[in-house]
């Protein structure tokens, strides 16, 4: 089994600054956590974390994807953000980047960024409801392109799988647990057939 290595350690190996954000793995956060990072996943603020838990449960704990995560605001701090985005480590192969209201994070960064796919996650945020970041995030220019997922929690954990896909182009242990995730949510739809016949009768007026 693969042994815990102090934060100082896995950072020192895989050439990570605090500048680089914080590394989450499915065996924990920060100085828990182990392996390369492959996928960025960054929003504009704190505040979009709640959401983007779901990108981070999904990756870690169903592909075992080691993610880094970072705030990074192209309206408070667009300097800092165009630093971070512009020296990520080399093992990022994928960017997560959610936003709400005027969403031009993904875009941004779809331009700061040529060489990786950019993911976007609305937020449903405000007086309109996700529309607005939906709409900002999709509308983007020929030549920097974003593949945006649905407004709020499915596009999140859309994000993650979406993200695993691309990881998976190279690694097929990731493929792999694709497919074991795939027939899990095939499970579901069996469980609801088997319950389906009681549902009827509980539902049929008596
Ligand atoms: C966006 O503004 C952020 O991504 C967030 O969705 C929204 C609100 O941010 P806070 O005011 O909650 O920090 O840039």
């Amino acid at each position: 089994m693969q042994q815990k290595q102090p934060l100082k350690d896995v950072r020192d190996a895989l050439n990570l600054t605090e500048d680089h954000g914080v590394l989450v793995s499915s065996e924990g956060v920060g100085d828990q956590a182990i392996g390369e990072p492959k996928v960025l996943i960054t929003m504009g603020s704190d505040s979009d974390l709640p959401l983007m838990m779901k990108a981070v449960n999904t990756l870690c704990n169903e592909f075992g994807i080691p993610c880094l995560v970072q705030i990074n605001s192209v309206h408070r701090d667009l300097r800092a953000a165009i630093q971070h985005i512009e020296h990520l480590p080399a093992s990022i192969q994928v960017i997560i980047a959610c936003a709400g209201g005027a969403a031009h994070l993904p875009g941004n960064i779809a331009d700061l960024r040529a060489d990786l796919p950019v993911i976007g996650v609305p937020r449903d945020l405000g007086a309109l409801k996700g529309i607005d970041a939906l709409l900002s995030m999709v509308q983007m220019p020929e030549g920097a392109p974003v593949a945006v997922m649905a407004i709020g929690d499915a596009g999140a954990v859309n994000a993650a799988i979406h993200a695993a896909k691309e990881v998976a182009i190279g690694d097929p242990t990731i493929r792999e647990r694709l497919q074991a995730y795939a027939e899990k949510r095939k499970g579901k739809v069996k469980r609801q057939n088997e319950t389906l016949e009681q549902k009827l009768r509980n539902e049929r007026p008596s």
